[in-house]
């Protein structure tokens, strides 16, 4: 195992890396920039390194930098965290040419799986579904609009470099693909530098439900159940759960095996996500496969008793997966909020000085947190500031405890979508369990004026 593991990264899950490095006896160095000296991961690391000014090119998204940090620290080792750079293949080349570990997989799946049409290829040839679709990225509108005369309208135009919803765009008839085509292949090539698109068939108010797995580096892989993560607001989630309130045992125990025939196919290694879209009829359809530990694995640690980050620190250090398939079992019922520091009318976000901070306690309530009672906000970084999990033993009582713990939350000094999180999770329609992708749109009115 590690000595001494670097956290590229910042925030709450900064934190959250530290204290499994903790729990293990590895030291950590946290790497901060001038806006962040005083959150409460730069404390909790053993040591601290200022990397830079606040802008995240001179410091979170600055390979050179990270990597001398981690050779001026004695760092063997760099987790990555999630966003940043935790998905860039270059940074996990540059961190394995200087002899550091990167925990994550390797490069070269990271690049194939950063790329969607190549994605689509390497999962067709697994056997794994994916969303009827061009093989190829489409070199013009004729193509894309041959595409929709075989399959029929509507479709979705999707950048074959894209993610979280950037150059994604669905369209009912020809001459909405055509405009769509335009824009999206410019947003494209602003967002990703690459222009390149290609379409699907549009699956109507789809779940988001996606598999956690894990591998080894040698041959071994376990999954460990679903997320289900279809309540979100313009492709940023909000609520999260385990497991999903929607899966019948069979479709379950289905998309677990074929997340692992995916994870064999492809070689990899740590930890990662296969994300589907799953219709009314439970046809599940992957659309993309994300290669780092993801913002809302708590409520998988909840159901499984797994640490994740535990793993992944022993499976980039070369150790076998001590765990077994049969090890994995589901125990309960998570869920996850994520507390933003936003104005609950515009969504805009509210940066700022906390005033007050006030957290419920209780059995079953985690908080995984950014900021402290005298934290600041900026304006820099996501203003995602904390997450509240909850568990208990089944999915009423962990709604119950949510609704509980959320009315004990108090926030001051900032705006916060602590009011909208208690709408959702008190909602009829949630209580039910229908957690299509369209929730919000369909039933939250943001009519209140503050919490
Ligand atoms: C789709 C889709 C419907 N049909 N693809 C959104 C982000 C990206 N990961 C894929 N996304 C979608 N792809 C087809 N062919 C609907 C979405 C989608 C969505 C997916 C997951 C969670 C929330 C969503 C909200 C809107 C659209």
């Amino acid at each position: 195992m590690f000595n001494k593991v670097l956290i590229a990264n910042r925030g709450e899950i900064a934190a959250r890396v530290i204290r499994t490095c903790q729990k293990l006896g590895i030291a950590t160095v946290a790497v901060y920039s001038e806006a962040d000296q005083a959150l409460p991961f730069v404390q909790l690391a053993d040591e601290s390194y200022l990397i830079g000014k606040p802008r995240v090119n001179e410091s979170y998204l600055n390979i050179d930098k990270l990597i001398k940090a981690a050779k001026d620290t004695g760092a063997e080792a760099i987790h990555p965290g999630y966003g940043l750079l935790s998905e860039n293949a270059e940074f996990a080349r540059a961190c394995r040419k200087e002899g550091i570990a990167f925990i994550g997989p390797s490069a070269d799946v990271m690049a194939k799986m950063g790329d969607k049409v190549e994605a689509r290829r390497v999962m067709t040839d697994a056997g794994v579904p994916v969303v009827p679709g061009t093989e190829e990225a489409v070199q013009d509108i004729a193509e894309a609009k041959a595409f929709a005369q075989d399959y029929g309208y509507p479709i979705m135009v999707k950048a074959a470099a894209g993610g979280g919803g950037i150059g994604m765009q669905a369209v009912y008839n020809d001459e909405e693909l055509a405009k769509a085509y335009e824009s999206n292949a410019k947003r494209a090539q602003t967002f990703f530098g690459n222009g390149a698109l290609f379409v699907e068939k549009l699956i109507t108010n789809p779940r988001h439900i996606e598999i956690q797995v894990l591998a080894d580096e040698h041959g071994h892989a376990i999954h460990l159940f679903e997320r289900e993560c279809s309540i979100q607001r313009r492709h940023q989630k909000v609520v999260e759960e385990a497991p999903s309130p929607f899966l019948q045992e069979k479709t379950r125990k289905q998309m677990g095996e074929t997340a692992l025939k995916a994870v064999h196919a492809l070689g990899y290694s740590n930890a990662g996500t296969i994300e589907f879209l799953v219709d009314e009829d439970e046809q599940y359809y992957f659309i993309e496969m994300n290669t780092r530990l993801q913002v809302e694995h708590p409520v998988t640690e909840e159901i499984t008793g797994v640490d994740l980050v535990e793993q992944q620190l022993r499976i980039a250090a070369g150790e076998e997966l001590s765990l077994r398939q049969d090890d994995i079992r589901i125990q309960g019922h998570a869920i996850e909020v994520r507390i933003y520091a936003e104005d609950p009318n515009t969504f805009f976000p509210s940066p700022g000085q906390i005033t007050k901070l006030l957290l419920p306690e209780g059995e079953g309530i985690r908080h995984e947190l950014a900021v402290n009672e005298t934290s600041q906000v900026t304006p820099f970084y996501d203003p995602m500031i904390a997450k509240l999990v909850v568990s208990a033993e089944s999915r009423e009582a962990a709604i119950e405890k949510m609704t509980k713990a959320l009315h004990g939350y108090e926030i001051e000094g900032i705006k916060s979508n602590l009011m909208m999180l208690k709408r959702i999770i008190t909602h009829e329609q949630f209580k039910a369990g229908h957690t299509q992708t369209s929730f919000i749109e369909n039933y939250y009115l943001p009519t209140i004026t503050n919490q």
